[in-house]
């Protein structure tokens, strides 16, 4: 006989409960006053989304099609098989027929699903070919996968230069039933995809943890992205709006949390869009390598302040007190104490922090630890530059002593 711990049994009468209480929900029907989520999911949706591209417009079809093909199918065997049931039955003295090892039977039917199979292959592989003839793009955009957000850069085209980091913008309430959920619920990011309307776009897949895949139903458009690899996958997209997809690989316990959402903009309203987002040509460009010197505290507190933003704000919020399990920033023993162990901490994480080190570069890193130390009433007046940061992912302890700037000494004491 199994026994069973206390907790163990706690767990499994949590588990029944849940299910009791889901399956409830179910049979009392809507919980929840939810409405069609514009450029997303509708209720009660059956069928594919509305296409916006030509690609997801041949993919209805080759859906229509084949189910039309099965529906015939379907008719057909069953129509024969009740026929011959009622028709041929034993109380009226009917004989089975036997026709064993007829070569006649058998090449009919090998011949006629194989016919069948063909006619739905020939359109089928068209369309797969045309999915990836990513050739002649107006823009390239590459698209990282991270846990558990969208990295986009713009690498060819216009716009080229822009890039950002798309995060979930659902409210923390809203996913813990604090408030009501909205229609975009969980389908709406801080930073969308702004591409220009009828313009081809190529994406460029890839990842820098696990295996994502980029999905945006309405384009017809669905491309893993694997660390280590890069695919890539098109579209053109017919009509001005925003449209709504979702990281459609399992890749951690924050999945669901990594929408994708595209706003297509008309030329003029693109162009103006890229204009306020491009880098200005001569503006410092915080990218390390086209920097020369190290970089001062209004710069690196500049980009440490975007990089919080879009990284840490959604747990340790804006204003760096923290909510619920994510301690408060202001006057924290790791914020003001020993610089080595701050930089440790965010490049190797612990508990639920993640290991940053991952995900953003030094430069990224540098700037956020500089931002959070001399932020919301910390004044360590510490300078990180990216070098202290490469070296502690070296396993080396940040050598305080031989940074290039001196106040980064102070935190040491
Ligand atoms: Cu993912």
């Amino acid at each position: 006989m199994v026994i069973l711990g206390k907790e163990a049994m706690k767990s499994i009468k949590r588990a029944l409960l849940g299910g009791l209480a889901a399956s409830s929900l179910l049979l009392s029907g809507v919980a929840h006053a939810v409405g069609d989520s514009p450029g997303g999911p509708a209720v009660n949706e059956l069928n594919f989304q509305p296409p916006v591209t030509s690609i997801a417009h041949e993919l209805y079809d080759l859906h229509t099609l084949m189910l039309l093909i099965c529906l015939v199918i379907f008719i057909a065997v069953f129509g024969v098989m009740f026929y011959s049931i009622f028709a041929h039955r034993k109380s009226k003295g009917y004989k089975a027929a036997h026709f064993h090892e007829s070569t006649t039977v058998e090449i009919l039917w090998t011949v006629v699903p194989l016919v069948i199979v063909v006619l739905m292959a020939l359109p089928a592989t068209r369309t797969v070919i045309a999915m990836k003839d990513t050739s002649n793009a107006d823009l390239t955009v590459k698209v990282t996968g991270y846990q558990w957000k969208w990295g986009y850069d713009y690498v060819k085209g216009p716009g080229e230069g822009i890039s950002f980091i798309s995060t979930l913008s659902t409210p923390r309430s809203e996913v813990e039933g604090q408030t009501p959920i909205s229609d975009t619920y969980l389908q709406e990011v801080d930073h969308p995809l702004v591409v220009p309307v009828n313009k081809k776009i190529r994406i460029i897949t890839t990842a820098a943890d696990v295996v994502h895949s980029w999905y945006v139903p309405a384009f017809g458009v669905k491309q893993d992205a694997i660390p280590g690899f890069v695919r890539d996958t098109w579209f053109k997209v017919e009509k001005v709006g925003t449209y709504r997809g979702f990281c459609t690989e399992l890749c951690g316990k924050d999945h669901a949390f990594m929408p994708v959402v595209v706003n297509v903009l008309s030329d003029d309203d693109y162009a103006a869009w890229v204009k306020t987002n491009q880098p200005a040509a001569g503006a410092v460009a915080l990218t390390g390598a086209a920097h020369s010197g190290p970089y001062t505290q209004a710069e690196l507190m500049e980009h440490g302040e975007k990089v919080f933003a879009s990284n840490c704000a959604a747990c340790h919020q804006v204003n760096g007190q923290g909510a619920g399990p994510f301690p408060s920033l202001v006057n924290s023993k790791v914020v003001t104490g020993p610089l080595a162990d701050n930089v440790n901490l965010v490049l190797h994480g612990k508990g639920l922090m993640p290991a940053w080190g991952g995900t953003l570069n030094d430069l990224d890193i540098a700037s956020a630890i500089t931002f959070i130390r001399n932020s919301w009433g910390n004044h360590t007046g510490d300078v990180v530059q990216p070098d202290v940061v490469t070296g502690a992912r070296g396993g080396k302890q940040p050598d305080l002593k031989s940074a290039a700037d001196t106040s980064l000494a102070k935190s040491a004491t």
